[in-house]
């Protein structure tokens, strides 16, 4: 085959595929100039500085090899879905929403999503749309997978905090498989210098021998689905070997001797029989955390989704904390944010089922129950934006079942999604290269960037970004002041200085038009900015509050002066720095002050009466399901469900269920062969890979697989959440237990 025609120029732009948002240069090319041809990892970017993995070559295949929505689409009576206009859409879903505000309250419309791995800036408008609609709940993935680190978190140190590991001795990864999976900055190359350093360690928590854990110079592989009582043990032998850091403990901390009556008591040898790590290489591990000059620490979907999955954040936490790894070099951090993804605190319940709500975040497992019911405060109505909960959330069948009952359901999304086929209006969105964009996924330490990335190609016909969208939205509820607007325009055109002074001063003397700030910057602003970067108008807002927040780390990165002078200089410097810009400095002297209160509580008591009831052992399993399924694994071309297109990955098209030889070989599975996979809440034949890295009892298949085009099957393997059940989540938060899923196996 011929080569495309390349345009010789390379543009900036970054990866959208997962929250790392490295910073690549792309070759544009094909007949229309529209393919994304050829890539390479942008050195200028301050936080991936020319890093990128394998999937960043493939994000063509986002762009231009699936089926993309081109016109808003509606409901018919027949069932079927009818292309209408953009004006026809936008009156009809205002009306529409507007009806159930008006008749049940708006507490009855809820918001899911706002943006996926490389899109935030869809959420920050959305919340016009949220409050002309007095929408009080919300939610997103954080709620299935990171609320209850959030919540621990919130509690014991009043903020979050992230690890540094390109400066740490130790490196500890629980549940976490950064060689694929990512989420810290240049992985790979961070994962090779801890390994080659003599000096230095990498400790992996994972029942799977994972490319991760392959490197390590401690693996502690548990068992599936027991981390809390090797995380209890790895802190009783801290105690009891007074591998303590008495002079972080006593200057910095509260609550040790409540923690030391609980966790000081833990069988080590018990325990350790329990997990299935010997007690030898437990004791090993804690020793090596306690004598570190410095440990980094990164807890993910392995244990956040799986049985005991807050206790397991909160001992994790007390792993680093008795032994004082937070606020100094190599240790943990809490990053000046932009705009923070969601806070740990917990203010309210769902209004039906009375679930914690953590960080305004509804858990994901409630929100099925929170629709399929008579209750008069039911969830009525909902808007997905950039997420497909249809195919990501627990117990799929159910899910469909409760979007179904909505009287109202509206998808804001580039294709026709498992979620946007139950809608009753689709809404069109151009794609992440066809508008600005950019994310709050800003975790670096000091130096903490953040990119507006410009628009790569112009939108067709048809799709609109979100900003657009949710303008046009607030405008029809009649929520936007059109007076108001135009004054700001014309501010806006006697430059930015002007613009920010009238921006805060008018909106100061009109509290009401406050909640619909995103609204008013995209309208007034926007239209002053290059074309390429219209969509960063919010930004504006969110570097005056940061400006006002955090005065001192965006003054150490060049935005200094008053709060005005601050904000526009970084909006400016937003704007020009395609390739992204160092907006905080941050100092570690700085951090012991970020902690609530002054002092970080050890002692969590609801947790550590939970941690006692682990000396019962582990519950019994049902012999009927004698598997552990890990149902959702990042491999080497997963990506959620942002590219559709099987064909995209490279290998494994149809995501193989991972099993260990001994059990293939009971089964009387060969290489290649299926299995029937059975669950409590449903049944499927997948391919295997027989796989040595996989623990005898424990299986694993692939997440964001088994899309479907249309309602014939599914594409690229199946869905695991055909499989999951609701009610096995986390008893405090609500987070699945997506990685410990009962299951049994057949030969197909
Ligand atoms: N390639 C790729 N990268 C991604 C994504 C993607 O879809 N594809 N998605 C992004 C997103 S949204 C997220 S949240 C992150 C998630 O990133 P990770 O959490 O690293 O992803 P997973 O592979 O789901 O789970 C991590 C590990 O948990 C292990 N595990 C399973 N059961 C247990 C257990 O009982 N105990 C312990 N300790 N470990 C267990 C698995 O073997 C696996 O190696 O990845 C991001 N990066
Ligand atoms: N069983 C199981 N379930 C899981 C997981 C698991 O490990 N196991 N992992 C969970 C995790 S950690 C996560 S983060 C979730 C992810 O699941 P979701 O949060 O539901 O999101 P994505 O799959 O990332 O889907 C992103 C959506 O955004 C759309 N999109 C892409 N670009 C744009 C755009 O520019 N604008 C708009 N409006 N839409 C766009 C895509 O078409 C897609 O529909 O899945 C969760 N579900
Ligand atoms: S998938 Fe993640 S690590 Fe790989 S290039 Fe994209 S953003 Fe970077
Ligand atoms: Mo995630």
């Amino acid at each position: 085959m011929a080569r495309p025609p390349l345009n010789a120029e390379w543009k900036t732009t970054a990866c959208i595929l997962c929250e790392c948002n490295c910073g690549v240069e792309v070759q544009l090319g094909g007949d229309d100039g529209r393919r994304l041809v050829r890539f390479r990892g942008d050195k200028a970017h301050p936080a991936s500085q020319g890093y990128a993995c394998e999937k960043a070559h493939r994000l063509d295949h986002y762009q231009n090899e699936q089926a993309r929505l081109t016109t808003p689409l509606r409901r018919r009576a027949d069932g079927g879905l009818e292309p209408i206009d953009w004006q026809t859409a936008i009156a009809e879903v205002a009306e529409r929403l507007a009806a159930v505000r008006d008749a049940h309250g708006g507490s009855t419309i809820v918001y899911y999503g706002g943006g996926g791995q490389g899109n935030h800036l869809p959420g920050t408008y959305a919340t016009a749309t949220r409050r002309a609609l007095g929408m009080r709940y919300r939610s997103n993935a954080l709620a299935q997978e990171k609320t209850g680190e959030f919540w621990v978190s919130h509690r014991m140190l009043g903020g979050y905090t992230r690890g540094d590991f390109e400066r740490c001795e130790v490196g500890l990864f629980i549940g976490k498989n950064p060689w694929f999976s990512h989420g810290i900055p240049r992985a790979r190359v961070t994962l090779k210098a801890l390994a080659a350093d003599p000096a230095r360690a990498l400790i992996v928590v994972d029942p799977r021998r994972t490319k991760t854990a392959a490197l390590a110079d401690i693996h502690l592989q548990v068992k599936p689905g027991t981390d809390a009582w090797l995380l209890a043990a790895l802190v009783a032998v801290i105690l009891e070997d007074d591998l303590v850091d008495h002079a972080f403990v006593e200057a910095h901390t509260a609550g040790l001797d409540a923690v030391r009556d609980v966790l000081g008591a833990v069988d080590v040898a018990a325990y350790s029989a329990i997990c299935g790590v010997p007690e030898d290489q437990i004791r090993a591990a804690a020793q090596r955390i306690g004598e570190a000059r410095s440990v980094a620490s990164f807890e993910d979907l392995g244990v956040q989704m799986n049985r005991h999955s807050t206790l397991v954040s909160y001992l994790h936490r007390l792993l680093w904390l008795t032994t004082g790894n937070f606020g100094k070099p190599g240790c943990q951090f809490m990053p000046t944010a932009l705009a923070p993804l969601a806070t740990g605190g917990h203010k309210y319940d769902t209004p039906v089922t009375g679930q914690r709500i953590i960080g305004g975040l509804v858990p994901c497992n409630a929100i099925s129950d929170e629709i399929l019911n008579d209750h008069p405060a039911r969830f009525r109505a909902m808007i997905v934006e950039a997420a497909n909960p249809a195919h990501s959330l627990a117990d799929s069948p159910r899910m469909r079942e409760a979007l179904r009952a909505l009287d109202c359901l509206v998808v804001i999304d580039v294709a026709l999604t498992e979620t946007a086929r139950l809608a009753d209006y689709v809404l069109p969105a151009s794609t992440q290269f066809e508008k600005a964009e950019a994310t709050f996924f800003n975790f670096e330490f000091p130096h903490n960037v953040f990119h507006l990335r410009p628009r790569l190609l112009e939108a067709p016909e048809g799709p609109l970004p979100e900003a657009e969208i949710h303008c046009r939205l607030v405008e029809a509820l009649g929520a936007l002041d059109a007076g108001l607007v135009a004054e700001l325009r014309s501010a806006a055109e006697a430059g930015l200085a002007t613009y920010t002074q009238a921006f805060l001063a008018r909106v100061a003397m009109n509290p009401a038009q406050m909640p619909y700030a995103a609204a008013l910057l995209y309208r007034s602003l926007g239209p002053t900015l290059p074309a390429d970067r219209r969509e960063g108008a919010v930004l504006l807002g969110l570097a005056l509050r940061a400006a006002m927040a955090r005065p001192e780390p965006l003054a150490r990165a060049g935005f200094a002066g008053d709060p005005l002078t601050a904000a526009r200089t970084l909006f400016e410097a937003m704007l020009e720095r395609s390739s992204g810009v160092v907006f905080a400095v941050d100092v570690w002297d700085d951090q012991l002050a970020r902690i609530a209160g002054g002092r970080i509580q050890l002692a969590l008591p609801d947790l550590l009466a939970e941690a006692e009831t682990l000396s019962a052992g582990p519950a019994p399993r049902d012999a009927a399901f004698p598997f552990t399924l890990s149902a959702g694994e990042r491999r080497a071309f997963t990506a959620n469900t942002i590219i559709r297109d099987p064909r995209w990955r490279r290998k494994d098209a149809e995501g193989a269920l991972r099993i260990n030889p001994a059990d293939a070989a009971a089964l009387g599975v060969a290489p290649g062969g299926r299995v029937r996979l059975t669950t409590a809440r449903g049944s499927a034949v997948v391919p295997v890979e027989i796989s040595e890295t996989m623990q005898p009892g424990h299986i694993s298949l692939p997440n964001g697989t088994g899309l479907h085009d249309d309602d014939d099957g599914p594409l690229g393997g199946i869905a695991p959440n055909e499989l999951t059940t609701n009610g096995d989540r986390d008893p405090f938060v609500g987070t699945p237990w997506h990685k410990s899923v009962p299951a049994r196996l057949a030969l197909a």
